[in-house]
């Protein structure tokens, strides 16, 4: 982020270039999660996912990460259950990953670093008229999130790899529809909950992380075709998409319940 990446003297992403106002800055994201001090929590039903693969619409290079949006006019991908009270309409997904496989993830568990880190940004379609609306509200958002680590060939991940090189460059799309990402997610139905903010700006503290127990395996080579995507337009001098997340936030007070004892 911003702050850490000045005191190291490094480029400042232009994301984190303009004066950001935390607001409240009480919950904010990512946290280490210190699994002995989770707590059970036996009324935490199963999340459930209903995606349709048809929603989906594209994906881009926005110039700090790439990202798979999806057709969010009506509930037809969404989640409810586990800590959600209503339907959470899925917006977009992403990642965050390292330069190396040493770190990239944005949350830790008793500060272990995971090479990567899937987002799945959901938006709450029962109070909110939009996405928009939505991330400035408390209970505005659910993200899920996935850790990623080095193992066997990921071949729903392969879906999207192969479509990189095409959005290469910041501010490329390609279109890229019938994919369903319930094929990102482990087959262990365990998490971890906790309320905590988007992790770049606006950095609104509206978002109710479901963070996925059981990591999934990609390769490393798929790793590193995230690897060769650039930061920078077309004719400009290049810049590998590599560390972008932001650094650990304090958990100030804040309890993170998990669905499984
Ligand atoms: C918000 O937060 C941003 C995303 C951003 C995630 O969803 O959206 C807005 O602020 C629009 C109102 O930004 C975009 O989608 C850019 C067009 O996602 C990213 O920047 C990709 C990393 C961040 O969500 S997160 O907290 O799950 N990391
Ligand atoms: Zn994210």
């Amino acid at each position: 982020g911003g702050d850490s990446a000045r005191l190291l003297c490094l480029p400042v992403h232009p994301l984190w270039q303009s004066p950001i106002t935390i607001p409240g800055g009480s919950r904010q994201s990512p946290i280490n999660i210190q699994w002995r001090d989770s707590v059970y929590d036996p009324h935490l039903k199963p999340l459930e996912i209903r995606y349709d693969p048809e929603t989906c619409l594209h994906m881009w290079n926005n110039g700090y990460c790439f990202l798979v949006e999806f057709e969010d006019s009506t509930d037809k991908s969404y989640i409810t259950g586990g800590p959600l009270e209503n339907n959470y309409r899925l917006k977009q997904f992403h990642f965050h990953w390292g330069a190396i496989n040493e770190w990239g993830s944005e949350h830790t568990v008793d500060c272990k670093v995971f090479p990567a880190e899937l987002h799945l940004v959901h938006w709450n379609s029962c109070k909110f008229a939009s996405f928009e609306e939505a991330v400035m509200e408390a209970n505005g958002l659910a993200v899920i999130g996935v850790f990623l680590k080095i193992g066997a060939h990921h071949s729903g991940l392969q879906n999207l790899v192969e479509v990189l090189p095409s959005i290469k460059h910041k501010d490329t799309l390609v279109e890229f529809d019938e994919f369903d990402p319930s094929c990102l997610l482990p087959s262990c139905p365990d998490y971890w909950t906790y309320s905590g903010s988007l992790t770049t700006p606006p950095l609104t503290e509206s978002v109710t992380w479901i963070i996925k127990k059981k990591p999934i395996e990609v390769d490393e080579d798929q790793l590193e075709m995230f690897r060769m995507l650039l930061f920078n337009s077309f004719g400009d001098e290049e810049q590998r998409m590599v560390d972008n997340f932001r650094p650990l936030q304090p958990l100030m007070g804040r309890t993170v319940r998990s669905s499984f004892s």
